[in-house]
């Protein structure tokens, strides 16, 4: 069956079985069903802006309270899930300017302790979330720094040792952007022609509560997509180009981001921030955590469709098919007015940090990933794995064995992969880097400027089902000189505050 006739075929399906069409269960030994397309959109939800008051030291202070609510999602049926800022599902998007001082203050309103961590942040490590800094339920906990990174669209989730899927899975999950002084000519309003879409996908038990049950070796795949909690959206657009932030909250699914006719997209930005020039692509993938910045040209009256299109995981075809890699489906109808306010041209350069320098990489790491162990190791939250110094430039491979694809997340680093061919100038700014089965993917690692001999940072695959099977280690950033911990309380439960 073609895309288009599949496409039809579901639709009149759902049409005819309504909302008991939803009951069908996802998930099987090797994929759950693709991502329907429904026949009915509605409009894009935009996550708010996460109000914030200046304390007496001039700091951003933003209080989010995670709890847990109800959202409905499909006609009919009423799903529990878990939110952050009064919403039922995600989490407002958080902002805070390069040199601003912030604190955030999470209280924990859910019945089981959780953590927040500041994905892609560069931050002390006590203020990181990770699993050393559960917050209890009823507790409030707050993590403070200075934010000091280039602009970035980051983004917050819970990390607790052992839960994070199914914390994320309830729905856990925001925004957080950086603003920096960038070229003038991106778009920059928030929900106007700035547009953030989370991008998750779930499937529902019969009474609408989210299927965690039916998961394959990849983790938990739905068969119907969320685009900032939104089924099949569609948003309506006033100005002749849309810069949209996405970011794959997805537990285990993968997507190939792309416009319906594969008509180019303009890159502006990954993880760690924008291009150092924009680039011209057909497409992106985006595996579990990663994060890209595209801008799409309109004309007026002529609608989009964005679409996620089959792509190749470099694996064998059961586990493409369980990572989600085979499914075409769409994303987000864009619905251009009559008329468009004429936008400025992206500007050719955008990112002006200097690359990181391979010829000064102090040492080599190389970290094996398989059977979901780095390094023929799981997870111990009181090991210390690695000792790094403050700041340093390292080189890490990341050499994957596995017929699984997997993807690392460097907590508090930026990382630029050493692709062939691609020169210096041009690398992306990435922390969450997929690994292809069977392939080595050597990068360029900096960690922050933040020495703590106690408290560790993280390193893990993003499938979320492979970090919670143990699929991390810790390490550990110090000052030169500084004597590291030779072990790490046990976490949770031990509040390092
Ligand atoms: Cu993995």
């Amino acid at each position: 069956m073609s895309p288009l006739s599949r496409r039809r075929f579901l639709g009149a399906t759902l049409a005819a079985a309504g909302a008991a069409a939803v009951a069908s269960v996802a998930g099987c030994a090797t994929g759950a069903p693709p991502p329907r397309t429904l026949p009915a959109r509605r409009p894009l939800a935009i996550p708010p802006l996460a109000p914030s008051t200046r304390d007496a030291a001039g700091r951003r202070v933003v209080e989010l309270v995670a709890a847990p609510g109800t959202s409905t999602f499909l006609p009919g049926l009423a799903t529990p899930t878990w939110g952050y800022g009064g919403l039922p599902f995600g989490g407002p998007t958080l902002h805070a300017r390069r040199g601003e001082d912030v604190v955030l203050r999470v209280t924990n309103r859910l019945p089981e302790t959780t953590t927040t961590h500041w994905h892609g942040a560069t931050l002390p490590a006590r203020a990181d979330g990770g699993p050393h800094q559960p917050i209890a339920p009823g507790a409030t906990w707050e993590a403070a720094w200075r934010v000091d990174q280039p602009a970035a669209t980051l983004w917050y989730h819970p990390h607790p040792h052992g839960a994070t899927e199914r914390h994320v899975h309830r729905g856990l999950a925001g925004l957080f952007l950086v603003d920096d002084d960038v070229p003038a000519g991106l778009p920059d309003r928030y929900g106007v022609d700035d547009v953030p879409l989370v991008l998750t996908d779930r499937a529902f038990a019969p009474d609408g509560a989210f299927d965690e049950q039916h998961r394959n070796a990849v983790g938990l795949l739905g068969d119907t997509v969320l685009v900032n909690g939104t089924v099949a959206p569609y948003l309506e657009v006033t100005t002749s180009r849309l810069r949209l932030r996405v970011l794959n909250a997805s537990p285990a699914r993968s997507y190939r981001v792309a416009l319906d006719d594969e008509a180019p997209l303009t890159l502006v930005g990954t993880d760690g921030g924008l291009l150092p020039a924009p680039r011209t692509v057909d497409g992106v993938v985006l595996t579990p955590g990663e994060r890209a910045e595209i801008v799409v040209d309109l004309r007026p009256g002529v609608r989009r469709v964005l679409r996620s299109v089959s792509h190749d995981l470099g694996t064998v075809n059961g586990i493409t098919q369980a990572a989600g890699a085979n499914d075409t489906f769409d994303l987000l109808e864009l619905r251009p007015a009559d008329r468009l306010e004429s936008s400025p041209a992206v500007p050719a350069r955008l990112s002006r940090e200097a690359p990181l320098d391979a010829t000064a990489a102090a040492r080599t790491r190389r970290f094996v990933l398989s059977d979901n162990r780095i390094n023929g190791r799981g997870m111990d939250t009181t090991r210390v794995d690695e000792v790094v110094e403050v700041a340093a430039t390292e080189i890490w491979e990341f050499a994957n064995r596995h017929t699984q694809p997997h993807n690392i997340h460097v907590h508090d680093a930026r990382i630029q992969v050493l692709e062939p061919g691609v020169p210096a100038a041009e690398r992306p700014w990435k922390d969450t880097v997929a690994v292809p089965p069977m392939t080595t993917v050597r990068a360029l690692v900096r960690v922050g400027p933040h020495a703590d001999p106690e408290v560790p940072y993280m390193l893990h695959c993003h499938l979320l089902r492979h970090e919670d099977d143990g699929m991390m280690l810790q390490f550990l950033v110090v000052a030169p000189g500084q004597r590291p911990a030779t072990s790490i309380a046990a976490a949770p439960g031990h509040d390092h505050g």
